[in-house]
């Protein structure tokens, strides 16, 4: 059981509107800003969608590349692009995410119903980014969205070996419309499928919408990480909508130190994650 707590926060996405939920950071000191203060209320990690001017989500490199520039010389943060992007991206856009050279990156291990879109990702372009991630020292974050991705991540890792950094870590993207649900149950099949991945592997789990806080609960307890964010939840409570970001990081901060295991630090994230020293 690890004694501390990685704690991801995954601030905008490519779903929601900022005419819906305003504090949405979609600009570059938008998402400055959050980051700054996530880091300092626990947040070891930063999931990065970038939006454009329009604030629709976008791959434009040269907005993804001015985010990791920006996030690294202002904070500690290990930056993981997202190179699930939007339903609509090509996956060549997709691909090129890498180029923007960020710490990490997810990949998304399996196509998926996405409420009333498909997230598409076949075999041929998870292996493609696998190997471009090896080669490059990017470090994966596998994104679980059904229990059967994770025996693809077992098949993907026996035929094409180890990420970057030698270590493996997912996480498990539960309550999706279309993929598991945010329950106990689901987070228990999914760490006993976890038994046929390398030893220490490690997980996070984010609940999307409601499933927030069971999943969060669940995962603490069984060793787990924690993903918040407003990615993955609007809605503080019934009837609240969430104020903010850090309102959600800080949450999961109390959680993980009632847990006793509190927050790690970017550094101690780093050593858990595989990715090198800043
Ligand atoms: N926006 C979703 C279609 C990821 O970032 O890697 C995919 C997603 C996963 O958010
Ligand atoms: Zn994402």
């Amino acid at each position: 059981m690890t004694t501390t707590t990685l704690i991801t926060v995954a601030p905008t996405g490519a779903e929601s509107a900022k005419s819906e939920a305003p504090a949405l950071p979609v600009t570059l000191d938008e998402l400055l800003r959050t980051a700054i203060e996530c880091e300092a209320i626990g947040a070891s990690v930063i999931h990065v969608h970038v939006r454009d001017d329009a604030a629709a989500p976008t791959l434009d490199q040269g907005r993804l590349r001015a985010t990791v520039e920006a996030l690294r010389e202002r904070t500690d943060l290990i930056v993981q692009l997202s190179t699930g992007g939007a339903v609509t991206d090509p996956e060549a856009d997709r691909l090129a995410v890498l180029d923007a050279g960020p710490e990490m990156a997810s990949c998304t291990m399996g196509t998926v119903n996405f409420g009333d879109d498909v997230f598409l990702n076949r075999w041929e372009f998870i292996v493609e980014l696998h190997t471009r991630m090896q080669d490059r020292g990017i470090v994966p974050e596998y994104e679980i969205f059904d229990l059967g991705q994770l025996a693809a991540l077992r098949r993907l890792l026996d035929r094409h070996g180890l990420p970057a950094g030698g270590h493996v870590h997912v996480d498990l993207v539960m309550g999706v419309p279309g993929g598991m649900p945010g329950t106990v149950a689901a987070l228990v099949a999914c760490r006993q499928a976890m038994r046929d991945l390398p030893a220490g592997s490690t997980f996070s789990a984010t609940g999307i919408g409601r499933a927030s806080l069971p999943v969060m609960f669940a995962a603490l307890a069984d060793g787990g990480h924690l993903r918040v964010g407003m990615e993955d939840t609007l809605s503080y409570a019934k009837g609240r909508p969430v104020e903010s970001n850090m309102q959600l990081v800080a949450r999961a901060v109390s959680l993980a130190q009632l847990a006793q295991r509190p927050p790690a630090t970017p550094a101690q994230a780093r050593e858990l994650l595989g990715v090198g020293a800043k």
